[in-house]
């Protein structure tokens, strides 16, 4: 569906390379994302495959697919579900539209920062919300994080939430993030990434939901003039390896897999936590005012988050009681 196939090399990725005498398999895996190779999730993709080539001693290799070279994120799932490609960072947001539990990382302001959001990762409400991938052919095996949620503003300098009744905004199509806004006030519009820049250059909207990361990497900046540093939910993509292609690794595989990943996103959020003053000054260099808006104006949208969402899952209660301190 729409990515035209066989961008990847010839030969299914995912069968380990038949070996003689009792040597041990060897991999070639494919791994697609939707970022450019400018972005946290791409350095995390690249850190990846260093970590696979090392950890197994050369016997996997890993070819990256970044900037929706393999179709959409519906498309890259598709295929990774079929075993045609092996891993995907994937943005929880989507998966929020596939199993409903995902939409517990959207709960607003749930975390202080991103080191406790990249700790989050182990606890058990986070592995049960990935282990409910297993239904659609994925094996669900960690978070990466890139920074939290912001907010920017073509030409009206929001500062309350009430600022922002009347205003179209791009909102990436998840339920939760949709409904943040909307308890606002705005009127959404959900458009995937790529279409965003045009869509605001032209004034189809007048702002956007986003993260300080791709509006460096996708130069919103030339387009906009206010950056609202909310950090009002945390952003993961995770990583997902195709069942079919997982279950025919023996366990010592599996678990080099398991700790290449988790070493890749702690090298996503460390490094990302470490860059929040230095992407602030890089958008306020090209000409954005880059302030704040005091969490407590939020309030009551966080109250409406958790009454409408903690019901509906018991992964998303479970979640808020866990984090909403
Ligand atoms: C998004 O806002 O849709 C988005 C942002 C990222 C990475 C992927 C998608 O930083």
């Amino acid at each position: 569906a729409g990515c035209g196939g066989n961008a990847a090399p010839s030969g299914t990725s995912n069968q380990p390379a038949a070996a003689g005498g009792d040597s041990k398999p060897s991999y070639n895996f494919k791994l697609a994302h939707i970022t450019p190779p400018t972005h946290t999730w791409h350095l995390a993709a690249e850190k990846f495959k260093e970590e696979l080539d090392k950890r197994s001693g050369g016997r996997m290799k890993l070819e990256i697919y970044p900037s929706s070279q393999l179709g959409t994120e519906a498309d890259m799932v598709q295929q990774i579900g079929a075993g045609s490609v092996d891993f995907g960072l994937i943005t929880a947001a989507y998966l929020s539209s596939r199993s409903p539990s995902f939409s517990a990382w959207f709960t607003p302001y749930a975390f202080p920062d991103l080191k406790a959001a990249n700790e989050a990762r182990h606890t058990d409400v986070a592995k049960k919300i990935l282990a409910t991938l297993e239904q659609q052919g994925l094996v669900g095996l960690d978070y990466l994080f890139a920074g939290q949620r912001v907010m920017l503003f073509k030409d009206k300098e929001v500062l309350k939430p009430e600022d922002m009744a009347g205003l179209k905004l791009r909102v990436t199509p998840s339920p939760p993030l949709q409904d943040f806004y909307k308890f606002a006030g705005a009127s959404t519009e959900g458009l995937p990434l790529p279409e965003v820049y045009s869509a605001v250059q032209t004034g189809v909207i007048d702002g956007m939901d986003m993260d300080l990361d791709a509006t460096i990497t996708n130069k919103y900046y030339e387009v906009v003039k206010y950056g609202a540093v909310t950090n009002h939910m945390v952003w993961p993509a995770v990583a997902m390896v195709s069942k079919g292609t997982f279950d025919k690794m023996p366990d010592e595989d599996k678990q080099i897999v398991r700790d290449a990943i988790a070493a890749a996103a702690d090298f996503s959020a460390t490094t990302r936590a470490g860059q929040e003053e230095e992407f602030k000054k890089t958008l306020s260099d090209k000409g954005m005012k880059i302030y704040e808006i005091d969490p407590a104006l939020f309030g009551p949208i966080m109250k409406e988050f958790d009454q409408k969402y903690g019901p509906t899952n018991p992964l998303i209660q479970e979640f808020i009681d866990t984090f909403r301190k």
